[in-house]
């Protein structure tokens, strides 16, 4: 069993969706297994460069410090609750965690958080460390939010409506040569959560349910495209996904719009760039930010025409698994004091 002493560090990548999930299934009546189930298929790739870093130790009771600053614990609770019910354990945790990008600007740290947290706690609590099969993380990382349940897995995933934990498609070495370039536009935090913004896209939105219903082509159609490495047509369909969903938006009373004058200019720019005959397909999320995928041939000149637009914050490939650190040699948490690298310093494209 885990000691006072004894600390469990783990890291995971975001995970960007190309088909969106956006809505959740009704009746979460507070049961985590009822927690952000999906009303939408979502198909992602999970990013290499960008990272969240958590150190957890067993404590008196739960607390969590994101990038060196105190969080409210009541986000955390139905996590910890269902990771504590399912190995039995009634360990309470104490978590410092870090990310090498802006938290909650829209570049998913949610995600990476969660799937690094379901991996360290359920070491920290477990007899011998012994990390749950990924499944179940999966399934825990979804109960503190949605995207998390994918980004416990690299490579290429699939989070199926209804589904308690997501699956992998494909490793990362399924479609090396695919590039993801991130594109900051603002690092200022989003004025509503995406957990709000799209509880009230389901309960106000006209367009929500013929939403749901189109999703289900979209999800096939890339999964096709991804078998295929066809970016043309995982890039259309991504693109549809995305509109589709901030069209939905568009429709809650009030209204959701996270767009800035930039997203829009990089946006026409990369309509600019398919035009020229150059493989540039955004995307967006609950931010402002905008991600382009096109792949390695392409990539020098889709950085200089979103150079005129934006900060190039990283280029991705698809990347790994989240994983546990290795027993010894624990490296420290991240917090202000032990920065995360941003991406850029090591980045070798
Ligand atoms: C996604 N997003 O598929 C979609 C696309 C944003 C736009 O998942 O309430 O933080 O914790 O389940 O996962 C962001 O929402 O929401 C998100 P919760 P989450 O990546």
């Amino acid at each position: 069993m885990s000691s006072l002493s004894s600390s469990y560090g783990a890291t995971a990548h975001p995970s960007l969706a190309l088909v969106k999930y956006w809505g959740k299934l009704p009746g979460d009546g507070g049961r985590p297994e009822e927690a952000n189930l999906p009303a939408t298929t979502s198909i992602a790739v999970t990013l290499n460069r960008l990272m969240s870093r958590v150190t957890v130790r067993a404590a008196e009771h739960d607390r969590v410090t994101l990038d060196g600053v105190e969080a409210k614990v009541e986000r955390f609770t139905p996590f910890f609750d269902a990771l504590r019910a399912r190995l039995a354990s009634s360990v309470r945790f104490a978590v410092e965690s870090g990310n090498n990008f802006p938290t909650a600007a829209g570049l998913a740290s949610s995600s990476s958080g969660f799937a690094a947290l379901a991996l360290a706690c359920s070491a920290c609590a477990s007899p011998d460390r012994t990390p749950l099969p990924p499944t179940v993380l999966s399934e825990l990382a979804r109960v503190g939010s949605g995207s998390a349940a994918r980004a416990v897995f690299g490579g290429f995933t699939r989070w199926s409506r209804g589904a308690a934990a997501a699956e992998q498609l494909y490793p990362a070495a399924h479609w090396p040569e695919l590039r993801v370039v991130v594109l900051k536009i603002s690092d200022a935090s989003k004025e509503i959560t995406s957990r709000d913004a799209m509880e009230r896209t389901r309960l106000t939105s006209p367009y929500f349910a013929q939403w749901v219903e189109d999703n289900a082509a979209l999800a096939l159609e890339a999964e096709r495209a991804l078998a295929e490495r066809d970016l043309e047509r995982l890039g259309t369909v991504a693109r549809h996904s995305y509109l589709r969903m901030f069209a939905t938006m568009l429709g809650a009373d009030p209204p959701v719009l996270y767009w800035l004058p930039a997203s829009v200019a990089a946006i026409k720019r990369c309509e600019r760039l398919r035009a020229a005959g150059i493989a540039a397909f955004e995307t967006m999320d609950a931010g402002p930010q905008v991600k382009v995928l096109t792949t390695e041939h392409y990539l020098e000149s889709v950085l200089a025409a979103l150079a005129e637009v934006g900060e190039v914050f990283t280029v991705c490939s698809p990347g790994p698994d989240a994983a546990l650190d290795p027993p010894s040699n624990l490296p420290p948490a991240a917090s202000p004091t032990t920065p995360l690298d941003p991406p850029t310093k090591s980045a070798s494209r």
